[in-house]
């Protein structure tokens, strides 16, 4: 496509990111309950797979939102003014384009900053962007939103956007300060738009971490095959089950792969050698659910406030507008 304007850097160099999978696959599963950072799961395949997970009937998440969001994306855009739409954990990228069509609607349409930790899904989504949004500037970060958010530079005229209820796969404990130093890359009046997935019954959030074609069992053994091909692990992806439940103490999904029978793994490159008895069990995401109250209560002294609740009519899902206030940064 000619005069397309697009290009996509990488946050770390690959060595760099091998070291850095490697300690953190070491802390997790040398912990005494052992655990995952739930971006692994994102290699090709496992993108591949949260895409499918995406159009399961179970998974009502991302019809919801997006439905939300084709309804309010004006309205957003009416409040902040944007130039700029920065997305963290943009994936395949199909959300930000009602952001963007509607940025264009009201000629602010200027720039676009992608996030991703999936470096062949960022650079396909800003090559699609660029193609489709003729003039507009797209750049992509190959990047982790827990540890690269420095790369975002400066803002100003920025609206950033954080859909599919990402943020629930970070601890509550660790929303506030996430959201501080996103804060950092915004200027008093900038904004961020956050999906959220709501607590609800809970036949009906299990349901849709336990699809019956089983594409989640799948997506979640995926985690094993990544260790595998990255790190030389040898896991034998079928010889662990599945599983998700609800806890309602914590308010959160949490899925967790479980040993089918008594094992031994090998992870060279993360110097492990590990046995597994039957039934032990890995953590391998958390998905927090919250209500307007339980998460408005993570704002104060994050530098972001609560400017407006979006739901759908069935309350499952809501898309909170956050906005930087002119209180100046935030002490750390
Ligand atoms: C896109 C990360 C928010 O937690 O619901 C889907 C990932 N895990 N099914 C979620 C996921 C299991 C999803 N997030």
């Amino acid at each position: 496509m000619p005069g397309a304007l697009y290009r996509v850097d990488a946050a770390r160099g690959t060595a760099e990111q091998a070291a850095r999978m490697a300690e953190e696959i070491r802390a997790g599963l040398t912990a005494r309950l052992r655990r995952l950072p739930s971006k692994y799961f994102y290699d090709d395949r496992g993108s591949r797979l949260f895409e499918d997970i995406t159009r399961l009937p179970e998974y009502y998440l991302t019809r919801t939102e997006e439905r939300l969001l084709a309804g309010i994306a004006g309205d957003v855009v009416e409040r902040v003014r944007p130039v700029e739409l920065v997305e963290l954990g943009s994936g395949a990228g199909r959300k930000i384009r009602l952001l963007l069509e509607a940025m264009a609607y009201a000629g602010l349409l200027e720039r676009c900053l992608l996030m991703d930790i999936n470096a062949r899904f960022l650079a396909e989504s800003a090559r699609a962007l660029a193609a489709d949004f003729p003039g507009l500037e797209v750049r992509g970060v190959v990047g982790d939103f827990t540890g690269d958010l420095e790369l975002l530079g400066r803002g100003g005229g920025r609206l950033a956007a954080f859909f599919a209820s990402t943020v629930g796969n970070l601890h509550p404990d660790e929303v506030p300060p996430f959201l501080a130093r996103v804060a950092e890359h915004l200027a008093p009046g900038d904004a961020f738009l956050v999906g959220v997935d709501l607590v609800k019954d809970v036949a009906r959030l299990e349901a849709a971490y336990n699809d019956a074609a089983g594409v989640t069992a799948e997506f979640n053994r995926n985690i094993l095959r990544v260790l595998n091909d990255r790190l030389g692990a040898d896991f034998d992806p079928e010889a662990f089950e599945h599983v998700a439940f609800y806890d309602r103490e914590h308010a959160w999904i949490e899925m967790r792969l479980r040993s089918l029978k008594l094992q031994r793994v090998r992870i060279p490159a993360a110097r492990l050698d590990l046995a597994f008895e039957a039934g032990e069990e890995i953590r391998t995401e958390i998905s927090c659910k919250y209500t307007r109250e339980s998460f408005a209560a993570l704002l104060p002294g994050s530098g972001l406030a609560l400017d407006h609740w979006y739901t759908d009519p069935e309350n499952l899902f809501a898309l909170a507008l956050l906005s930087r206030g002119s209180e100046g940064g935030v002490t750390r």
